[in-house]
Protein backbone atom coordinates (compact mmCIF):
# COMPACT_ATOMS: atom_id res chain seq x y z
CA UNK A 1 0.00 0.00 0.00
CA UNK A 2 1.71 3.14 -0.95
CA UNK A 3 1.07 5.69 1.66
CA UNK A 4 2.88 8.63 3.50
CA UNK A 5 4.85 6.83 6.32
CA UNK A 6 6.34 7.65 9.63
CA UNK A 7 9.64 6.00 8.97
CA UNK A 8 10.70 7.54 5.28
CA UNK A 9 13.63 10.15 5.01
CA UNK A 10 12.96 13.26 4.60
CA UNK A 11 13.53 16.63 5.20
CA UNK A 12 11.71 19.09 6.93
CA UNK A 13 12.46 22.66 6.67
CA UNK A 14 11.42 26.19 6.18
CA UNK A 15 10.86 26.40 2.62
CA UNK A 16 13.28 28.00 0.63
CA UNK A 17 16.94 28.79 0.96
CA UNK A 18 17.87 32.13 0.55
CA UNK A 19 18.69 35.18 2.79
CA UNK A 20 16.76 38.29 3.94
CA UNK A 21 19.89 39.63 4.24
CA UNK A 22 21.97 39.01 0.91
CA UNK A 23 18.84 39.35 -1.18
CA UNK A 24 19.86 37.02 -3.71
CA UNK A 25 16.43 36.39 -4.39
CA UNK A 26 13.49 38.47 -2.72
CA UNK A 27 13.71 39.28 1.04
CA UNK A 28 10.96 36.91 1.78
CA UNK A 29 12.46 33.93 0.29
CA UNK A 30 14.19 33.37 3.26
CA UNK A 31 10.46 32.80 5.29
CA UNK A 32 11.86 35.08 8.10
CA UNK A 33 8.18 34.78 9.50
CA UNK A 34 8.01 32.90 13.08
CA UNK A 35 4.53 30.66 13.61
CA UNK A 36 2.56 30.60 10.23
CA UNK A 37 2.97 34.35 9.98
CA UNK A 38 2.99 35.48 5.58
CA UNK A 39 5.92 37.32 4.45
CA UNK A 40 4.95 40.10 1.64
CA UNK A 41 7.80 41.63 -0.04
CA UNK A 42 8.28 45.26 -0.08
CA UNK A 43 11.40 46.00 -2.11
CA UNK A 44 14.25 45.26 -0.48
CA UNK A 45 12.55 44.76 3.21
CA UNK A 46 9.90 42.85 4.08
CA UNK A 47 7.05 42.60 6.52
CA UNK A 48 4.75 39.91 8.34
CA UNK A 49 1.34 39.30 8.38
CA UNK A 50 0.96 37.20 11.67
CA UNK A 51 -2.21 34.97 12.33
CA UNK A 52 -4.26 35.95 14.91
CA UNK A 53 -2.23 35.58 18.52
CA UNK A 54 0.72 36.67 17.39
CA UNK A 55 2.48 39.69 16.83
CA UNK A 56 5.66 42.03 16.72
CA UNK A 57 8.13 41.88 13.79
CA UNK A 58 8.31 38.45 12.59
CA UNK A 59 5.44 37.05 14.42
CA UNK A 60 7.44 36.48 17.70
CA UNK A 61 5.19 37.56 20.26
CA UNK A 62 2.23 35.95 21.83
CA UNK A 63 -0.75 38.16 21.73
CA UNK A 64 -3.59 38.03 24.10
CA UNK A 65 -6.24 40.04 23.45
CA UNK A 66 -9.99 40.68 24.76
CA UNK A 67 -11.79 43.30 22.07
CA UNK A 68 -9.57 42.28 19.20
CA UNK A 69 -8.51 45.28 16.87
CA UNK A 70 -8.41 44.45 13.02
CA UNK A 71 -5.83 46.55 11.04
CA UNK A 72 -7.64 46.26 7.32
CA UNK A 73 -6.13 42.96 6.13
CA UNK A 74 -7.24 40.53 9.23
CA UNK A 75 -9.97 39.24 10.46
CA UNK A 76 -11.14 36.67 12.54
CA UNK A 77 -13.08 33.34 11.54
CA UNK A 78 -15.90 31.66 13.16
CA UNK A 79 -18.33 28.81 12.26
CA UNK A 80 -20.69 29.46 9.29
CA UNK A 81 -23.80 31.15 10.27
CA UNK A 82 -27.19 29.02 10.36
CA UNK A 83 -29.36 31.40 8.39
CA UNK A 84 -31.49 29.56 5.80
CA UNK A 85 -34.33 31.43 5.79
CA UNK A 86 -34.11 33.57 8.69
CA UNK A 87 -30.99 35.25 10.67
CA UNK A 88 -30.26 38.29 13.24
CA UNK A 89 -27.00 39.38 13.73
CA UNK A 90 -26.03 42.44 16.54
CA UNK A 91 -22.46 43.83 16.19
CA UNK A 92 -20.87 46.36 18.01
CA UNK A 93 -17.75 47.90 16.26
CA UNK A 94 -15.72 51.44 15.91
CA UNK A 95 -13.71 52.59 13.28
CA UNK A 96 -10.85 54.83 12.12
CA UNK A 97 -11.59 54.57 8.38
CA UNK A 98 -15.33 54.70 6.16
CA UNK A 99 -14.71 51.67 4.51
CA UNK A 100 -14.34 48.46 5.41
CA UNK A 101 -15.61 44.98 5.91
CA UNK A 102 -17.37 44.40 9.10
CA UNK A 103 -18.70 40.72 8.49
CA UNK A 104 -19.02 38.09 5.09
CA UNK A 105 -20.46 34.51 5.11
CA UNK A 106 -20.73 33.56 1.48
CA UNK A 107 -21.42 29.61 -0.23
CA UNK A 108 -18.08 28.38 -1.87
CA UNK A 109 -18.22 29.11 -5.49
CA UNK A 110 -21.47 29.82 -5.88
CA UNK A 111 -23.82 32.66 -5.55
CA UNK A 112 -25.40 33.34 -1.90
CA UNK A 113 -23.74 35.67 0.92
CA UNK A 114 -24.53 38.08 3.25
CA UNK A 115 -22.25 40.91 3.85
CA UNK A 116 -22.17 43.72 6.48
CA UNK A 117 -19.70 46.90 5.32
CA UNK A 118 -18.68 50.56 5.66
CA UNK A 119 -19.23 51.97 2.61
CA UNK A 120 -17.75 55.89 3.19
CA UNK A 121 -19.23 56.09 6.63
CA UNK A 122 -22.47 54.17 6.10
CA UNK A 123 -23.48 50.74 7.37
CA UNK A 124 -24.31 48.14 3.86
CA UNK A 125 -25.67 44.90 4.32
CA UNK A 126 -26.03 43.09 1.21
CA UNK A 127 -27.20 39.56 0.35
CA UNK A 128 -28.14 37.34 -2.24
CA UNK A 129 -29.97 34.11 -1.59
CA UNK A 130 -29.73 32.97 -5.27
CA UNK A 131 -31.75 35.16 -7.63
CA UNK A 132 -29.44 38.91 -7.32
CA UNK A 133 -28.19 40.74 -4.82
CA UNK A 134 -30.46 43.09 -1.85
CA UNK A 135 -28.56 46.60 -0.26
CA UNK A 136 -29.57 48.17 2.10
CA UNK A 137 -27.98 51.40 3.58
CA UNK A 138 -28.41 52.45 6.94
CA UNK A 139 -29.19 56.47 7.20
CA UNK A 140 -26.90 56.68 10.16
CA UNK A 141 -23.62 57.80 9.34
CA UNK A 142 -20.92 56.38 11.95
CA UNK A 143 -18.24 58.34 13.54
CA UNK A 144 -14.66 57.94 13.77
CA UNK A 145 -13.38 56.17 17.01
CA UNK A 146 -16.65 56.00 18.37
CA UNK A 147 -18.56 52.96 19.06
CA UNK A 148 -21.78 52.21 17.21
CA UNK A 149 -24.39 49.19 16.97
CA UNK A 150 -26.00 47.28 14.70
CA UNK A 151 -29.03 45.13 13.96
CA UNK A 152 -30.04 43.08 11.00
CA UNK A 153 -33.06 40.82 10.83
CA UNK A 154 -33.12 38.99 7.81
CA UNK A 155 -37.02 36.58 6.71
CA UNK A 156 -35.76 35.42 3.27
CA UNK A 157 -36.20 37.79 1.19
CA UNK A 158 -36.56 40.41 3.45
CA UNK A 159 -34.03 41.78 5.55
CA UNK A 160 -34.63 45.32 8.41
CA UNK A 161 -31.02 47.16 8.70
CA UNK A 162 -30.99 49.54 12.09
CA UNK A 163 -27.92 51.37 13.29
CA UNK A 164 -27.33 52.79 16.47
CA UNK A 165 -31.02 53.07 17.37
CA UNK A 166 -32.39 55.16 14.79
CA UNK A 167 -35.40 54.25 12.48
CA UNK A 168 -34.66 50.78 10.65
CA UNK A 169 -33.91 50.65 7.09
CA UNK A 170 -35.95 48.07 5.12
CA UNK A 171 -35.33 46.26 1.87
CA UNK A 172 -35.76 43.01 -0.28
CA UNK A 173 -33.39 41.16 -2.42
CA UNK A 174 -34.53 39.95 -5.96
CA UNK A 175 -37.60 37.41 -6.15
CA UNK A 176 -36.63 33.25 -7.44
CA UNK A 177 -35.49 32.40 -4.26
CA UNK A 178 -35.45 32.81 -0.78
CA UNK A 179 -33.08 30.29 1.34
CA UNK A 180 -29.90 31.76 2.37
CA UNK A 181 -27.25 28.98 1.70
CA UNK A 182 -24.06 29.70 3.31
CA UNK A 183 -20.79 27.22 3.76
CA UNK A 184 -17.70 29.21 4.17
CA UNK A 185 -16.74 30.18 7.40
CA UNK A 186 -18.30 33.48 8.86
CA UNK A 187 -15.41 36.39 8.82
CA UNK A 188 -15.39 39.22 10.78
CA UNK A 189 -13.13 42.51 10.20
CA UNK A 190 -12.10 41.17 6.88
CA UNK A 191 -11.32 38.50 4.91
CA UNK A 192 -8.44 35.92 3.88
CA UNK A 193 -6.67 36.94 0.98
CA UNK A 194 -7.61 34.42 -1.21
CA UNK A 195 -11.09 35.70 -0.71
CA UNK A 196 -10.50 39.41 -1.32
CA UNK A 197 -11.46 39.46 -4.96
CA UNK A 198 -14.64 37.58 -5.00
CA UNK A 199 -16.11 39.51 -1.69
CA UNK A 200 -14.61 42.70 -3.42
CA UNK A 201 -16.91 41.30 -6.29
CA UNK A 202 -20.16 40.66 -4.11
CA UNK A 203 -19.95 43.64 -1.57
CA UNK A 204 -17.97 46.57 -3.72
CA UNK A 205 -15.13 46.53 -0.81
CA UNK A 206 -11.78 45.48 -1.54
CA UNK A 207 -10.32 46.13 2.29
CA UNK A 208 -10.99 45.08 5.92
CA UNK A 209 -12.39 47.08 8.67
CA UNK A 210 -9.66 49.48 10.48
CA UNK A 211 -10.99 49.69 14.29
CA UNK A 212 -12.04 47.23 16.60
CA UNK A 213 -15.49 44.66 17.36
CA UNK A 214 -16.54 44.10 20.86
CA UNK A 215 -19.83 42.05 20.04
CA UNK A 216 -20.68 39.68 17.90
CA UNK A 217 -23.93 37.80 18.19
CA UNK A 218 -25.57 35.66 15.62
CA UNK A 219 -29.19 34.17 16.33
CA UNK A 220 -29.28 35.88 19.99
CA UNK A 221 -26.28 33.77 20.82
CA UNK A 222 -23.66 35.80 21.63
CA UNK A 223 -19.90 34.71 20.38
CA UNK A 224 -16.93 35.03 22.34
CA UNK A 225 -14.21 36.90 20.47
CA UNK A 226 -11.40 36.69 22.69
CA UNK A 227 -7.99 35.18 21.90
CA UNK A 228 -8.16 32.80 24.82
CA UNK A 229 -10.90 30.14 24.86
CA UNK A 230 -13.16 32.24 22.45
CA UNK A 231 -15.15 30.67 19.76
CA UNK A 232 -12.82 31.99 16.32
CA UNK A 233 -11.65 28.96 14.35
CA UNK A 234 -8.28 31.14 13.21
CA UNK A 235 -7.75 34.60 12.32
CA UNK A 236 -4.94 36.77 11.34
CA UNK A 237 -3.28 40.00 12.24
CA UNK A 238 -5.76 40.54 15.16
CA UNK A 239 -4.24 42.61 18.39
CA UNK A 240 -5.81 44.20 21.37
CA UNK A 241 -8.29 47.02 20.89
CA UNK A 242 -6.79 50.54 21.79
CA UNK A 243 -2.57 48.61 21.85
CA UNK A 244 -0.65 50.40 19.41
CA UNK A 245 2.50 48.32 18.58
CA UNK A 246 5.05 51.14 18.16
CA UNK A 247 4.41 52.11 21.62
CA UNK A 248 6.99 52.10 23.46
CA UNK A 249 8.83 51.51 20.85
CA UNK A 250 10.16 48.18 20.51
CA UNK A 251 12.76 48.84 17.55
CA UNK A 252 16.57 49.52 18.52
CA UNK A 253 19.27 51.92 17.60
CA UNK A 254 17.00 54.61 16.79
CA UNK A 255 15.04 52.83 14.49
CA UNK A 256 11.81 54.04 13.32
CA UNK A 257 8.26 52.23 14.08
CA UNK A 258 5.82 51.75 11.67
CA UNK A 259 2.39 50.14 12.42
CA UNK A 260 1.29 46.97 10.52
CA UNK A 261 -2.25 45.83 11.08
CA UNK A 262 -3.03 45.19 14.92
CA UNK A 263 -0.13 44.27 17.13
CA UNK A 264 2.33 44.21 14.00
CA UNK A 265 4.95 46.52 13.60
CA UNK A 266 7.77 47.12 10.94
CA UNK A 267 11.50 48.34 11.71
CA UNK A 268 13.41 51.00 9.52
CA UNK A 269 16.70 50.39 10.63
CA UNK A 270 19.30 53.06 10.61
CA UNK A 271 22.38 52.79 8.77
CA UNK A 272 24.77 49.79 10.16
CA UNK A 273 22.21 48.20 12.07
CA UNK A 274 20.68 44.72 11.14
CA UNK A 275 17.61 42.25 12.62
CA UNK A 276 13.68 42.49 12.50
CA UNK A 277 14.02 44.86 15.59
CA UNK A 278 17.34 46.66 14.24
CA UNK A 279 19.21 45.20 17.56
CA UNK A 280 22.70 43.97 15.85
CA UNK A 281 25.36 46.47 14.87
CA UNK A 282 26.24 44.12 11.84
CA UNK A 283 25.00 41.04 10.31
CA UNK A 284 24.20 38.12 12.80
CA UNK A 285 24.25 35.44 9.80
CA UNK A 286 27.89 37.03 8.53
CA UNK A 287 29.66 34.74 9.02
CA UNK A 288 27.26 32.15 8.99
CA UNK A 289 28.00 29.65 11.82
CA UNK A 290 25.00 27.16 10.77
CA UNK A 291 25.55 23.99 9.58
CA UNK A 292 25.09 23.87 5.77
CA UNK A 293 22.26 21.75 5.78
CA UNK A 294 20.31 24.65 7.92
CA UNK A 295 19.47 28.32 7.48
CA UNK A 296 20.57 31.40 9.25
CA UNK A 297 17.54 33.55 10.70
CA UNK A 298 18.31 36.58 12.14
CA UNK A 299 16.29 36.82 15.79
CA UNK A 300 13.85 40.05 16.76
CA UNK A 301 16.18 40.17 20.27
CA UNK A 302 19.23 40.25 18.29
CA UNK A 303 21.46 37.33 17.39
CA UNK A 304 20.81 34.35 15.20
CA UNK A 305 19.08 30.85 15.42
CA UNK A 306 20.17 28.01 13.02
CA UNK A 307 16.88 26.33 11.71
CA UNK A 308 18.01 22.59 11.39
CA UNK A 309 16.71 20.23 8.97
CA UNK A 310 15.49 17.01 10.27
CA UNK A 311 17.93 14.14 11.91
CA UNK A 312 19.80 17.65 12.73
CA UNK A 313 19.85 19.44 16.17
CA UNK A 314 21.71 21.53 18.40
CA UNK A 315 23.03 25.68 18.37
CA UNK A 316 24.46 25.19 14.80
CA UNK A 317 22.73 21.90 13.51
CA UNK A 318 26.47 20.21 13.55
CA UNK A 319 24.71 16.84 15.50
CA UNK A 320 23.04 14.26 13.96
CA UNK A 321 19.71 13.79 16.24
CA UNK A 322 19.63 10.10 18.28
CA UNK A 323 16.09 9.34 17.62
CA UNK A 324 15.43 7.51 14.80
CA UNK A 325 12.64 5.46 13.62
CA UNK A 326 8.87 6.56 14.00
CA UNK A 327 8.02 10.02 14.69
CA UNK A 328 5.51 12.76 14.55
CA UNK A 329 6.62 15.59 12.55
CA UNK A 330 5.05 19.10 13.17
CA UNK A 331 4.39 21.18 10.42
CA UNK A 332 4.30 25.39 11.14
CA UNK A 333 2.45 26.27 8.53
CA UNK A 334 5.45 27.28 5.87
CA UNK A 335 7.15 23.94 6.26
CA UNK A 336 6.77 20.38 4.28
CA UNK A 337 8.51 17.18 3.72
CA UNK A 338 9.43 15.79 0.62
CA UNK A 339 9.08 12.35 0.40
CA UNK A 340 10.10 10.22 -2.83
CA UNK A 341 6.93 9.71 -5.71
CA UNK A 342 3.97 8.27 -4.97
CA UNK A 343 4.81 6.14 -8.28
CA UNK A 344 7.96 4.51 -6.92
CA UNK A 345 6.21 2.66 -4.79
CA UNK A 346 5.06 0.43 -7.46
CA UNK A 347 3.60 0.19 -10.50
CA UNK A 348 0.08 -0.81 -9.23
CA UNK A 349 -0.64 2.76 -8.56
CA UNK A 350 -1.45 3.66 -12.36
CA UNK A 351 -4.72 2.28 -11.35
CA UNK A 352 -5.47 1.96 -8.00
CA UNK A 353 -3.95 4.48 -5.10
CA UNK A 354 -4.59 3.43 -1.71
CA UNK A 355 -3.93 5.74 1.01
CA UNK A 356 -4.44 5.88 5.21
CA UNK A 357 -3.43 9.03 6.22
CA UNK A 358 -3.99 9.96 10.00
CA UNK A 359 -3.43 13.46 11.03
CA UNK A 360 -4.21 16.29 13.81
CA UNK A 361 -4.37 19.78 12.83
CA UNK A 362 -4.57 23.10 14.39
CA UNK A 363 -6.23 24.92 11.50
CA UNK A 364 -9.00 24.61 9.47
CA UNK A 365 -6.56 24.68 5.80
CA UNK A 366 -4.27 23.85 4.68
CA UNK A 367 -2.04 21.04 2.03
CA UNK A 368 -1.78 17.01 3.33
CA UNK A 369 0.03 16.44 0.56
CA UNK A 370 0.61 17.01 -3.41
CA UNK A 371 1.96 14.79 -5.78
CA UNK A 372 2.61 16.33 -9.54
CA UNK A 373 3.17 15.11 -12.82
CA UNK A 374 5.76 18.17 -13.33
CA UNK A 375 7.02 20.74 -11.21
CA UNK A 376 5.07 23.57 -12.68
CA UNK A 377 1.98 22.39 -11.60
CA UNK A 378 0.83 21.09 -14.83
CA UNK A 379 -0.25 17.86 -15.75
CA UNK A 380 -1.43 14.79 -14.17
CA UNK A 381 -1.92 15.35 -10.21
CA UNK A 382 -3.32 13.86 -6.85
CA UNK A 383 -3.42 15.69 -3.85
CA UNK A 384 -5.41 15.83 -0.30
CA UNK A 385 -6.32 19.49 1.44
CA UNK A 386 -8.22 20.73 4.61
CA UNK A 387 -10.58 23.84 3.38
CA UNK A 388 -12.22 25.25 5.74
CA UNK A 389 -11.92 21.80 7.52
CA UNK A 390 -13.40 19.71 4.68
CA UNK A 391 -11.27 17.23 3.41
CA UNK A 392 -10.81 17.83 -0.36
CA UNK A 393 -9.18 14.37 -2.28
CA UNK A 394 -8.09 15.67 -5.56
CA UNK A 395 -6.91 14.32 -8.62
CA UNK A 396 -6.63 14.76 -12.17
CA UNK A 397 -6.18 12.40 -14.96
CA UNK A 398 -5.28 14.95 -17.89
CA UNK A 399 -9.14 15.42 -18.27
CA UNK A 400 -10.21 18.03 -15.69
CA UNK A 401 -9.95 17.66 -11.81
CA UNK A 402 -11.77 15.04 -9.62
CA UNK A 403 -12.68 16.80 -6.75
CA UNK A 404 -13.92 14.75 -3.47
CA UNK A 405 -15.03 16.37 -0.41
CA UNK A 406 -15.97 14.76 2.83
CA UNK A 407 -18.91 15.24 4.35
CA UNK A 408 -18.04 16.32 7.90
CA UNK A 409 -15.84 18.64 9.09
CA UNK A 410 -12.11 17.64 10.20
CA UNK A 411 -11.77 18.34 13.95
CA UNK A 412 -9.63 20.50 14.81
CA UNK A 413 -6.91 19.29 17.07
CA UNK A 414 -7.90 16.14 17.23
CA UNK A 415 -6.18 12.85 15.61
CA UNK A 416 -8.38 11.42 12.74
CA UNK A 417 -7.87 8.49 9.99
CA UNK A 418 -8.89 8.70 6.57
CA UNK A 419 -9.03 6.49 3.95
CA UNK A 420 -8.35 7.51 0.49
CA UNK A 421 -9.56 5.41 -2.63
CA UNK A 422 -9.03 6.05 -6.12
CA UNK A 423 -9.14 3.31 -9.05
CA UNK A 424 -8.83 4.36 -12.17
CA UNK A 425 -11.35 7.45 -12.10
CA UNK A 426 -13.31 6.60 -9.17
CA UNK A 427 -12.15 7.81 -5.76
CA UNK A 428 -13.52 7.46 -2.65
CA UNK A 429 -13.01 9.50 0.41
CA UNK A 430 -13.71 8.01 4.08
CA UNK A 431 -13.39 9.76 7.45
CA UNK A 432 -13.01 7.61 10.77
CA UNK A 433 -13.53 4.71 8.62
CA UNK A 434 -17.53 5.99 7.86
CA UNK A 435 -19.50 8.11 5.58
CA UNK A 436 -17.57 7.15 2.03
CA UNK A 437 -18.37 10.12 -0.84
CA UNK A 438 -17.47 8.91 -4.42
CA UNK A 439 -16.60 11.09 -7.24
CA UNK A 440 -15.35 10.41 -11.00
CA UNK A 441 -13.29 12.31 -12.91
CA UNK A 442 -13.67 13.03 -16.39
CA UNK A 443 -13.71 10.04 -19.06
CA UNK A 444 -10.95 8.68 -21.49
CA UNK A 445 -7.23 9.02 -20.18
CA UNK A 446 -7.26 6.91 -16.81
CA UNK A 447 -3.63 6.67 -15.53
CA UNK A 448 -2.43 8.97 -13.48
CA UNK A 449 1.14 9.90 -14.47
CA UNK A 450 3.32 11.13 -11.46
CA UNK A 451 7.28 11.53 -12.32
CA UNK A 452 8.11 14.11 -9.88
CA UNK A 453 8.55 13.65 -6.91
CA UNK A 454 5.65 13.87 -4.03
CA UNK A 455 5.84 16.80 -2.00
CA UNK A 456 4.15 17.08 1.46
CA UNK A 457 3.74 20.17 2.11
CA UNK A 458 1.69 21.45 5.07
CA UNK A 459 0.67 24.71 4.73
CA UNK A 460 -0.80 26.93 8.23
CA UNK A 461 -1.19 23.19 10.21
CA UNK A 462 1.06 23.00 13.60
CA UNK A 463 0.22 19.50 14.51
CA UNK A 464 0.06 16.82 11.94
CA UNK A 465 0.92 13.08 11.63
CA UNK A 466 1.28 11.41 8.21
CA UNK A 467 1.16 7.22 8.58
CA UNK A 468 0.81 4.31 6.49
CA1 LIG B 1 -29.90 29.87 -2.09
Amino acid sequence: MPATSTTLAGTTRSAGTGRSHHPIGKPCDSHPCQHGGTCEDEGTDFTCKCPAGRGGAVCEKAIKYFLPSFGGESYLAFQTMSAYHTVRIAMEFRTSEMTGILLYNGQDRKKDFISLALVDGRVELRFNTGSGTGTLVSKVQVEQGRWHQLVVTRNRRNAMLSVDSEDHVEGESPRGTDGLNLDTNLFIGGVPLDMKQDVKERTGVDRGLVGCIRLLDVNNRVLNLQENGGDSLFGSGVGECGNNPCVPNPCKNRATCQVKEAEMFHCKCTRGFWGPTCADVHDPCEPNRCHPSSQCQPQPEGGYKCECPMGREGKHCEKVSERRGAYMPLFNGDSFLELKGLHLYGHDLRQKVSMTVVLMANDSNGVIFYNGQKSDGKGDFISLALNNGILEFRYDLGKGPATIRSESTHPAKRMEHHQLERSNRKGEIMVNKKDPVRGEAPQEKQKILLREQSKERRVRWRGLEGQG
